[in-house]
């Protein structure tokens, strides 16, 4: 059994989206097994994004993560971590599937971040090292 970690982003919880982006992992199959509300402080952001560390958007995306609350989520299932990234639809919520939460959920808001909506690890080591970030002592 595989294990992702699944965030809705602040512009998620801020919308309203929480129940909506639950219940389509859960209507897929995948079983929510740790789940938490936190502002994520810049400390743990910088270790979640540390690939990101240079790139333009790394501090706009910073800066929006950490701008107010978002629901983290430990979600299991054989082959999640995969499974989520396909649910949730490409980066650029323009471009993302409609039937994908990206897609149906999400716009261009004009601003220098992506704001989509959902994160998912996009791989077994990503995971591992993300899931012990945000639940390291659940
Ligand atoms: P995530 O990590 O959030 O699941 O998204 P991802 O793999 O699809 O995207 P990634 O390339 O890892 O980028 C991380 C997050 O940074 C923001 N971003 N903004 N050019 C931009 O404005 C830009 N590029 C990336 C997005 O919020 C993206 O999810
Ligand atoms: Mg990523």
């Amino acid at each position: 059994m595989e294990s992702t970690l699944v965030l809705v982003k602040p512009d998620g919880v801020e919308r309203g989206l929480t129940g909506q982006i639950m219940a389509r992992i859960e209507a897929k199959g995948y079983v929510i097994t740790k789940a938490k509300l936190e502002t994520p402080s810049r400390e743990l952001l910088a270790k979640h994004y540390e690939e990101h560390e240079g790139k333009p958007f790394y501090e706009p995306l910073l800066e929006f993560m950490s701008s107010g609350p978002v629901f983290a989520m430990q979600v299991e299932g054989n082959r999640v971590i995969e499974g989520f990234r396909s649910l949730a639809g490409a980066t650029d919520p323009t471009e993302a599937a409609p039937g994908t939460i990206r897609g149906d959920l999400g716009r261009d808001w004009g601003e220098r971040v992506q704001k989509n909506l959902v994160h998912g690890s996009d791989s077994t080591a990503s995971a591992e090292r993300e899931l012990g970030l945000w639940f390291a002592d659940a």
